[in-house]
């Protein structure tokens, strides 16, 4: 049985005060997890020892940091390594968000470097894909997510992807409050397993989380996870507020 999680992506946002608190509050909200779910919280990178401490008696609460350098160490001012989120506890990395790839310009070979460091330092990468807006209207979005999981992806083995999460963010739904339909999201969903099956052998197909990201909220998460082939969110602005992320959980 593959796992089911939702992960909270925080991005740029709250004090680590505000942190702390949205943290307690969802221990506080003491979700019983089946087994197989997990919850996962992204804070930004100040945070996360804390964060860690603060989940470390929560068994099915996980870390993730939000990006990791495509460099292993040395003269690369600001950027964060691997290596180091991993000697601070970090269990998941999220890789190749859009925002990362729009604003940061993160090519799809970047993110292959970033994975391999994830991966050698004990960290299951979170890999994020999704079309923007104008290849959604030229129905398109099949090759161009195609693309990005050979390019960042297809070199791993079968092994490798056993540790590997996927998010299925379509662009032109990230912050904009457009969700895609439940069907939108199964048809992309299954469509990427079956691309993981043609690579990777369907053992590791059937095995892959496959997540959906864009504006998931309380009101449409229990239709999006209810989908054969969605295994959970990678949840943006809904992640801030203890009582709406918690009700996403619950509806895994
Ligand atoms: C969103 O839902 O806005 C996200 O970007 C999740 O990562």
């Amino acid at each position: 049985m593959r796992k089911k999680i939702v992960a909270g992506n925080w991005k740029m946002n709250l004090t680590l005060a505000q942190g702390e608190q949205l943290v307690n509050d969802i221990v506080a909200a003491g979700i019983k997890l089946a087994e197989g779910q997990e919850v996962v919280v992204a804070p930004p990178f100040p945070y996360l020892i804390k964060v860690k401490q603060l989940i470390r008696n929560y068994p099915g609460i996980y870390l993730a940091a939000q990006n990791c350098a495509s460099e292993k160490s040395g003269a690369y001012t600001g950027e964060v390594s691997a290596e180091m989120l991993a000697s601070v506890g970090v269990d998941y990395v999220i890789l190749g968000h859009s925002e990362r790839r729009e604003y940061f310009s993160e090519s799809n070979a970047q993110l292959a470097k970033k994975i391999d460091l994830a991966l050698a330092n004990g960290i299951k990468p979170i890999f994020c894909c999704g079309e923007p807006l104008e290849v959604r209207k030229a129905e398109t979005q099949n090759e161009y997510v195609a693309r990005q999981l050979e390019e960042s992806l297809y070199h791993l083995d079968a092994a490798a992807l056993k540790n590997i999460v996927i998010a299925y963010e379509p662009i032109w739904a990230i912050g904009t409050g457009l969700t895609a339909s439940a069907q939108q999201a199964q048809d992309m969903h299954a469509f990427i397993r079956a691309r993981i099956a043609e690579k990777f052998g369907r053992e590791a197909a059937l095995g892959l989380t496959i997540l959906y990201g864009g504006s998931a909220k309380p009101s449409n998460a229990g239709e999006l996870f209810a989908s054969a082939d969605v295994d959970g969110g990678l949840i943006g602005g809904a992640s801030l507020v203890a009582a709406d992320f918690t009700a996403i959980v619950k509806s895994l």
